[in-house]
């Protein structure tokens, strides 16, 4: 009786000797004998289950179909900043600034330059063409035609027709002329008061003998004769245009 619980004993030490680590060579030679002189024990109960081994190896890829396309990934991170482009074209000119003194100065030369080169201007049409008295500069284009059209002639060149003020005047319209030109006096308005195109009576006077006579009750206009008097005319007469313009 007393050999049954020792032999269970044994037996439960070989059953768990033999799931732990191996043991040495003399502890074997030490429970043999006892295994070997008794009588065999029944089949003890399955031991617990294993530990997991180690991980297998990466199998083969499978042979399966190919999925759809997943859908695609997360945003990347933001890249790097690029080189520096190219320079840009060269921009428009700006205004020029502000610079009233130098402004001023500038104007001043330009003024004087200018007045400056009419007068050479003037000089040269004196010297070829013209005449200047005082501040009047007289000019023909030597063409004969009505006075209406001397009017508008000496109009077009912001100029009147030549007004004889004084002797000096009258000399200087017969020496472009040589004569046979209109003069700008009229008695239009009120026959025998002659009057200049301003409307004012004309102080300076150098008529011919016997003139004006309105012949024919129809001479209203003036002109210097070749000697330099003055003969009262009809103004629908083809005389000189003679300009006077204002220096
Ligand atoms: C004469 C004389 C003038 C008049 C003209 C018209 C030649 O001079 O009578 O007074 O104006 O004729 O042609
Ligand atoms: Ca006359």
């Amino acid at each position: 009786m007393a050999l049954f619980p020792s032999l269970s004993l044994l037996l439960l030490s070989v059953v768990t000797t033999s799931y732990s680590e191996i043991e040495p060579d003399e502890n074997l030679q030490k429970t043999c004998p006892v295994i070997t002189c008794a009588s065999p024990g029944i089949n003890g109960l399955p031991g617990r289950d294993g530990r997991d081994g180690p991980k297998g190896e990466k199998g083969e890829p499978g042979q399966g179909l190919r999925g759809i396309q997943g859908p695609p990934g997360k945003l990347g991170p933001q890249g790097n900043p690029g080189p520096p482009g190219l320079p840009g074209s060269v921009g428009q000119k700006g205004d020029p600034g502000k610079c009233p003194e130098r402004d001023d100065r500038l104007a001043a030369l330009e003024r004087e330059a200018l007045r400056s080169e009419l007068e050479r201007v003037k000089e040269w049409l004196a010297f070829g063409l013209g005449k200047q008295v005082g501040k009047k500069f007289f000019l023909t284009n030597r063409q004969k035609m009505s006075f209406d059209k001397v009017k508008a002639v000496c109009t077009h060149f912001h100029a009147s027709v030549a007004t004889p003020m004084n002797a000096e005047e009258n000399t200087a319209i017969l020496h472009i002329t040589g004569g046979d030109a209109f003069l700008g006096i009229t008695d239009e308005e009120k026959e025998g008061h002659f009057v200049d195109l301003t409307g004012r009576p004309v102080a300076y006077q150098n008529w011919n003998d016997n003139e004006p006579n309105n012949a024919g009750s129809g001479e209203h206009c003036v002109m210097i004769r070749t000697d330099g008097t003055w003969n009262d005319i009809n103004c629908t007469a083809s005389l000189l245009a003679a300009c006077e313009f204002s220096v």
